[in-house]
C-alpha cells in the first residue's frame, strides 16, 4: 500500500484563522489528503499550532496571561475552526509539546556533532527598563532602506526587507531607547549545504519549477548562516549549560514539529513512525511567503542530521488571497474570519469557491463577494445541485424511487456511459498533479454534460429511453458524489444518502467513479434540494461590513 504524510504550514497560536489561511494551504492539503485516502494510499494529515516566538510572548504579556495559557486558547480555537471548515487532520498537536521539545534538542545536538553549529558573539539591543534582550518584534524603529517609521527590527512591512540595523530603535514594550549589549549566539551553518540543496532541487521533479528557480538563485547569490538563538525564555531551551536563559529561534523548532507530531501519532498507533516517514511521500503545503524556510532551512537541517528523515517530495506552494482585490488586513478590518464566514454560509460553499479560484501556482488569488455568489448560484446550485436533484427527484416521483430496467442504449446513452467510463482517467492525473482547481472544473463539466443529457432525453415525457436516462443518470450521480468527496465532504455524504447507498462515501474506491455500480431495482433514498441560493441583498450587506 502506498503511504503519504501531508502537513500544512503551522498556524501561529496568535489570532484567529481567516480566509487567507485556508485558501492557499489548509484547503488544498485537505482535498489532497481526502483524495489520496480514497485512492488507496495510507495517508495521514498532520498539523500543529506554532506556539513559540516573540509576537506570541508580547501578546500574552499584554493580556496578562502566561504564554502557556495564551497558546492553549488559540490551539483549541484553531482546531475548532478548522474542523468546522471540514479540515480533517489525523492529528493536530503543538510545537510546544514535550515530544517536539526533546526532538528539537536532539536534532540540535546531532547538528552540533556533525559540525553544523558554531558560536559567535553578537551585539543585541537590551532594554534597561524591562531588563531583557530585545529580539525581532521587541524593537521598533525606522527602516534603514525605505525610511518607513514604526517598523519591527526583523521585518520592514513597507518594503519587505530585513533591516540590517534598524534606525532610531525603541523598545516596543516601554518605548525607551535600548542599549546595546554583547551576547553569545549559536548559528546554523546553512552555507555548508549549498551543493546538496542544489542537487536535491535539481532531482526532485515534483517541485514547482518557478519556485525552484528563484530558490536556486538565492543559493547562487550566496546563503547566509542562521542565528538560531533568542535571549528569552519562551521557546525550546537550548540544551547546553553555556546557553542558560536562551531558546531556539521559532523557525528552528517549528518545522521539526512536522516530524515530531507524525512520530507521536504513528508510534502511538503502533506503527514504526520513522519507517513510515521514510517510506511515505512527504507533502508540505505552504504559502509563498515561507518558501525560504521550507526550501532551504528545513531540508538543510534534515540533511545535516544525516537524512534520518527524508526530505519532502512535494512542497505545494501557493499565492496569497486578496479580498475584493485588496490585501487582507486585520487592523483595517479588510478581513473575514473563518468562523464569521461559516456563521453565514455553509462550509461547502466556501470550499467550492476557494477550490475553484486557487491555482497550483504562486499567483495571488482574489476573493470577490459577487463572484462568490454567482459561482455558487450558477455552478454549484444551478449545475451540480440541479442535476442531482433532477435525477433523484424524477426517480422518486415517477419511478417510485426504484432504478428501472434498461432497454437498448441509443447514441446519447452510449456517450453518457462513455463519460462515466472516462471520468477517472480525466480526473485522477489532475488530482495527483495538485491541480485541484482544474479537477473541480472537470467535475463541473461532467455534471453539465449530464444536465444536457437529461434535458435532451426528456424522461418526463415517458418516451422510450426514459428508463435508460434514469439508470445512467443515477449512476452519474454516484460518480459525482465520490468525486466531490475531497472537495465538498458534507454535500457528498448527503448525496450518498439520497441515492440510498449503504456504507460511507469516504470508503469507496476512487476508481469506481468510472463504473456503473447502481443496478436495476436499486431503491434510492429521499431526494431533496441540496443547496439554497445566495441572495444579492445579503452579498451587499456582507460587502458593507468590510473596512468598517
Ligand atoms: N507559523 C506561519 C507563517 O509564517 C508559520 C508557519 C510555520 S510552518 C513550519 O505563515
Ligand atoms: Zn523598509
Amino acid at each position: 500500500m502506498k503511504k503519504a504524510i501531508i502537513t500544512s504550514a503551522l498556524p501561529y497560536a496568535n489570532g484567529e484563522i481567516h480566509l487567507g489561511h485556508v485558501a492557499s494551504t489548509y484547503l488544498p492539503a485537505d482535498i489532497t489528503t481526502r483524495f489520496l485516502k480514497l485512492n488507496g494510499t495510507e495517508a495521514y494529515y498532520f498539523c500543529a499550532s506554532d506556539d513559540f516566538g516573540t509576537p506570541i510572548l508580547i501578546q500574552s504579556e499584554k493580556e496578562n496571561k502566561t504564554p502557556e495559557e495564551y497558546v492553549k486558547v488559540w490551539n483549541k480555537r484553531d482546531y475548532e475552526d478548522f474542523t468546522s471548515f471540514g479540515i480533517e487532520f489525523d492529528f493536530f498537536y503543538r510545537t510546544s509539546s514535550p515530544e517536539n521539545i526533546s526532538f528539537v534538542q536532539e536534532v540540535f545536538k546531532k547538528l552540533q556533532a556533525n559540525g553544523h553549529i558554531y558560536e559567535k558573539e553578537i551585539i543585541q539591543f537590551y532594554c534597561n527598563v524591562d531588563k531583557k534582550f530585545l529580539p525581532d518584534r521587541y524593537v521598533l524603529g525606522r527602516c534603514p532602506y525605505c525610511k518607513a517609521e514604526e517598523q519591527y527590527s526583523d521585518l520592514c512591512e513597507k518594503c519587505g526587507r530585513v533591516p540590517a540595523e534598524i534606525e532610531d530603535p525603541k523598545c516596543s514594550l516601554c518605548k525607551n531607547p535600548p542599549t546595546k549589549e554583547k551576547t553569545r549566539h549559536y548559528f546554523f551553518k546553512l552555507t555548508n549545504f549549498a551543493n546538496e540543496l542544489n542537487q536535491w532541487l535539481e532531482a526532485d521533479s515534483n517541485l514547482q519549477r518557478d519556485v525552484k528557480k528563484y530558490v536556486q538563485n538565492w543559493i547562487k547569490e550566496g546563503l547566509v548562516d542562521w542565528d538560531i538563538t533568542r535571549d528569552m525564555n519562551w521557546g525550546v531551551p537550548i540544551p547546553l549549560d553555556s546557553a542558560k536563559g536562551q531558546v531556539f529561534y521559532g523557525w528552528f523548532d517549528n518545522h521539526l514539529a512536522y516530524i515530531s507530531t507524525a512520530l507521536k501519532f504513528l508510534n502511538d498507533k503502533g506503527l514504526d513512525g520513522k519507517n513510515f516517514w521514510n517510506a511515505a511521500d512527504i507533502y508540505h503545503f505552504i504559502g509563498k511567503d515561507i518558501v525560504y524556510h521550507h526550501y532551504l532551512f528545513l531540508p538543510a537541517m534534515r540533511i545535516g542530521i544525516g537524512n534520518e528523515y527524508k526530505l519532502p517530495d512535494y512542497i505545494p506552494t501557493r499565492g496569497h488571497l486578496m479580498l475584493q482585490s485588496k490585501k487582507i488586513s486585520k487592523s483595517r478590518n479588510w478581513y473575514i474570519g473563518l468562523k464569521d464566514f461559516l456563521g453565514i454560509y455553509p462550509t461547502d460553499y466556501l470550499r467550492f469557491y476557494l477550490a475553484l479560484i486557487t491555482p497550483y501556482s504562486q499567483d495571488d488569488l482574489n476573493f470577490d463577494w459577487e463572484e462568490f455568489a454567482s459561482r455558487i448560484n450558477s455552478e454549484l446550485i444551478g449545475n451540480i445541485g440541479n442535476f442531482v436533484n433532477r435525477a433523484l427527484g424524477f426517480t422518486q416521483k415517477s419511478m417510485a424511487g426504484v432504478v428501472p430496467n434498461t432497454t437498448e442504449f441509443d447514441q446519447s446513452d452510449k456517450e453518457a456511459k462513455e463519460k462515466i467510463h472516462n471520468f477517472s482517467s480525466d480526473l485522477t492525473s489532475l488530482m495527483e498533479d495538485n491541480s485541484i482547481d482544474k479537477a473541480l472544473k472537470k467535475i463541473i463539466e461532467f455534471s453539465a454534460h449530464f444536465n444536457q443529457y437529461f434535458q435532451k432525453k426528456e424522461p418526463w415525457k415517458g418516451g422510450v429511453g426514459s428508463n435508460n436516462c434514469v439508470f445512467i443518470s443515477v449512476n452519474a450521480v454516484r460518480s459525482l458524489a465520490i468525486s466531490l468527496y475531497p472537495f465538498l465532504p458534507e454535500s457528498s455524504k448527503r448525496i450518498w444518502t439520497q441515492i440510498g447507498m449503504s456504507g460511507s462515501v469516504s470508503e469507496q474506491p476512487w476508481s469506481s467513479i468510472s463504473e456503473i455500480k447502481i443496478m436495476e431495482g436499486h431503491k434510492i433514498g429521499t431526494a431533496s434540494p441540496l443547496f439554497k441560493k445566495i441572495e444579492a441583498s445579503d452579498i451587499e450587506a456582507n460587502k458593507a461590513k468590510l473596512g468598517k
